[in-house]
């Protein structure tokens, strides 16, 4: 392959800068299909996943949102419906499309009411979400206001004490922010693994550690392929992050009116990938509280941590990797560079 301007190039691997991979993104998505605001807004998300060494959300994500909207499963134009409901809640209607666009679309009226009403609850329906959930709440910290979020996917999880999988890899995501100092960001499947890291082991040919799934027959078992193929994935940390699964098919689904993990069937969309389900984000305006300032507080907490011998924050691995790959551009494969080129047409 012939390197562009843009790139770096060494024997196996390419560098690119983040803008022009946010460009390629851009141009495989509205390549596929979508709107060019929804291009933008998932090739930022994607390929700030990749910069930040989230792999398991980054470009190896792409051509599963390729195969998904070819196979007109998710509507890449679908234009979210945004309703203001009470002092403290908005919901939209995602209109079948990605979750990404539906949050773009209410965040200001979202920071509008939880800056007036103290918090604010954003519910998303008839949304696919297929990404990393720490960008969604890492924007907010940044603005000096706590953000969480959950959101549902697909059945591949045994419930805790079940015999069959029922619960998506629902993840939970929350940023606050800290007096200088990065927001305290954690992003965290309920599964004992996320979906995607068990689908990048298949493919590097590595066993699991132990605990992370059954297979076809609710064997035990380490091979991610068993996992994948007629197997199920386990919450993590027994009945604990069983209730937080269930927690999120709760918030995440039943309160905004979106699908349950169990309720989509794309059975008749061979290739369909993102899980059509619903998203909660709950913004907390922390000036609002007593005492001293929360910023202050979080810093606080973290400096207590350290003293106790703590090297390292949920947050900090991604942040280092941002400032590598920020300095030194971001490293892909070249055959992963090749694939996405060809994808976008070039
Ligand atoms: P990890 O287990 O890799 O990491 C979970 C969190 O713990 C991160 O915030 C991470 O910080 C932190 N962390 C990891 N190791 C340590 C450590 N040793 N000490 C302190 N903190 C640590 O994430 P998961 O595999 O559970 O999830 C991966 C991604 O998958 C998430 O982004 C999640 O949103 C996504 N996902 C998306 C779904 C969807 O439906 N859209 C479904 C399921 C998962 P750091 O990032 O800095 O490593
Ligand atoms: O990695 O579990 C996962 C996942 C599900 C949907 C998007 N990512």
């Amino acid at each position: 392959m012939t390197a562009s301007p843009e790139m770096a190039v060494s024997s196996a691997k390419q560098t690119l800068d983040f803008n022009s991979l946010v460009v390629l993104l851009e141009q495989i998505f509205v390549r596929h299909g979508t709107s060019a605001e929804v291009a933008r807004t998932l090739a930022l998300n994607c390929a700030g996943a990749e910069r930040d060494g989230a792999h398991s959300h980054g470009v190896f994500r792409i051509p599963g949102y390729v195969s998904t909207l070819q196979s007109g499963w998710v509507d890449g134009q679908a234009v979210p419906v945004v309703e203001d409901v009470a002092s403290g809640f908005v919901r939209v209607d995602a209109g079948n499309g990605f979750a990404q666009p539906a949050l773009a679309a209410a965040r200001e009226l979202l920071v509008e009411k939880a800056r007036s009403a103290g918090i604010a609850v954003l519910a998303i329906r008839n949304s696919h979400h297929f990404a990393a959930l720490w960008p969604d709440v890492e924007p907010f910290a940044y603005e000096g206001l706590v953000a969480l979020s959950v959101v549902n996917s697909m059945t591949c999880v045994v419930p805790h004490g079940a015999d069959r999988p029922l619960f998506g890899t629902n993840p939970i995501a929350f940023a606050a922010p800290r007096a200088e100092g990065e927001p305290i960001v954690f992003d965290l499947a309920t599964s004992a693994i996320a979906h995607g890291d068990v689908q990048i082991a298949a493919r590097k040919g590595e066993h699991l550690p132990e605990g992370m799934g059954v297979d076809s027959l609710g064997q035990p078992t380490q091979e991610p392929k068993a996992i994948l193929e007629g197997g199920a994935l386990l919450p993590f940390g027994g009945h604990k992050g069983s209730a937080l699964s269930m927690m999120v098919e709760l918030l995440a689904a039943a309160l905004t009116g979106g699908n349950f993990s169990f309720e989509f069937d794309w059975k008749n969309h061979p290739g369909a990938k993102t899980p059509w389900t619903g998203q909660l984000l709950i913004v907390i305006d922390p000036s609002k509280a007593a005492g001293q300032g929360f910023a202050e507080r979080s810093k606080e907490l973290v400096r207590q941590m350290h003293g106790v011998g703590l090297k390292r924050l949920p947050g900090d691995r991604r942040h280092q990797q941002r400032a590598q790959s920020q300095a030194c551009g971001i490293t892909l494969d070249a055959q992963t560079l090749a694939n996405l080129h060809e994808l976008a047409g070039r």
